[in-house]
């Protein structure tokens, strides 16, 4: 495979895969350092690589390490940066060329594992939730860098929708403008993560990840720039109670507001707060919403290459 710059370290399955037209489905490492606690975020992350191939796909988990920009990482390495946890820096977008710089690591957020896929040709990324707009951004301007990703780079996303830590309304306003398709994988109303719904609808349902490469490839044959949004349910054995789940997001964001946290610590300290909250019942919700995303995006990828 053609080296795209000299920073990409991609797996020799990775690009065996993509030089032979093989599917190819990246995942993210922040979720590994920052969205859940070790050891269930190694577990987690093994496992979803295993379902990505069960389902007849090649995974690539993308991160920075001493530097370089990997994608497809060894057993080993996914371990090392369970491990370190919040230690490891939490790499958005801007985060990149210092950490390259300086041979750092980074563990690759939804903006960063897109920009790094887009690098080395991998086309669909499978996460649990993205970033958004933030529940009083109107004033703190808290919008992720995963937005404006989905905006410029072409690599198509499948989440879960988004946490009510964000104001959901204001996120798909945000992706109307930037332009990226929001898909609802066999519903309309937008997947609060947690929660099948949200009360905010999709701009598309779509019912087989045939019809979903259909639209991806689209948009790919038409040279548009920017990604797309899947929003995939969490399946209905999984799914936490609404109102429940909702009070716990409200408590974490008050003491959020108390301790006066900002910038990039916000979602890091709302995702281990709520799970504190629900005594890690939200941990388990989380996991299977991962799984699930794992396996649609791999069935894409695989109708992709059809
Ligand atoms: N939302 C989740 N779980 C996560 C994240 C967000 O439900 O693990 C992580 C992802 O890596 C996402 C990042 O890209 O947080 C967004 O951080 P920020 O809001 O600072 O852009
Ligand atoms: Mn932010």
């Amino acid at each position: 495979m053609e080296q795209l710059n000299k920073y990409l370290d991609v797996a020799p399955e990775v690009a065996e895969a993509l030089a032979a037209g093989k599917p190819v489905v990246a995942l993210e490492s922040t979720i590994i350092s920052h969205g859940m606690p070790y050891p269930q975020n190694v577990e987690t992350a093994l496992a979803v690589e295993n379902i990505v191939r069960e389902n007849g796909a090649v995974p690539a988990t993308i991160a920075i390490l001493g530097g370089r920009l990997k994608v497809g990482i060894t057993k080993d390495e996914i371990d090392y940066l369970g491990k370190k946890g919040l230690a490891v820096i939490k790499a958005s977008r801007r985060d990149v060329p210092v950490l390259v710089a300086k041979k750092e690591d980074g563990a690759a957020t939804v903006a960063t594992t897109m920009l790094i896929a887009a690098m080395a040709g991998v086309k669909i990324f499978a996460t649990g939730g993205i970033g958004g707009v933030h529940r009083g951004a109107e004033v703190t301007m808290d919008i992720s860098a995963d937005l404006e990703e989905l905006a410029m780079t072409p690599v198509m996303v499948v989440c879960a929708g988004a946490k009510a830590i964000l104001d959901l309304g204001l996120t798909l306003e945000y992706l109307e403008t930037k332009g990226v398709p929001v898909i609802g994988y066999q519903t309309k109303e937008l997947p609060a993560f947690y929660t099948r719904k949200s009360g905010f609808s999709v701009d598309y349902q779509l019912d087989t990840p045939a019809e979903i490469a259909a639209a991806w490839k689209a948009k790919l044959d038409l040279h548009m720039q920017g990604g797309m949004l899947v929003t995939n349910p969490i399946p209905e054995e999984y799914s936490m109670d609404h109102d429940y789940i909702n009070k716990c997001i409200d408590e974490a964001i008050e003491e959020m507001k108390a301790k006066g946290i900002k910038g990039k610590e916000t979602t890091p300290f709302l995702l281990a707060k709520v799970k504190e909250i629900t005594g890690g019942s939200s941990l388990d919700a989380n996991i299977h919403l991962v799984f699930n995303n794992a396996k649609l995006a791999s069935q894409i990828a695989c109708e992709l290459c059809k």
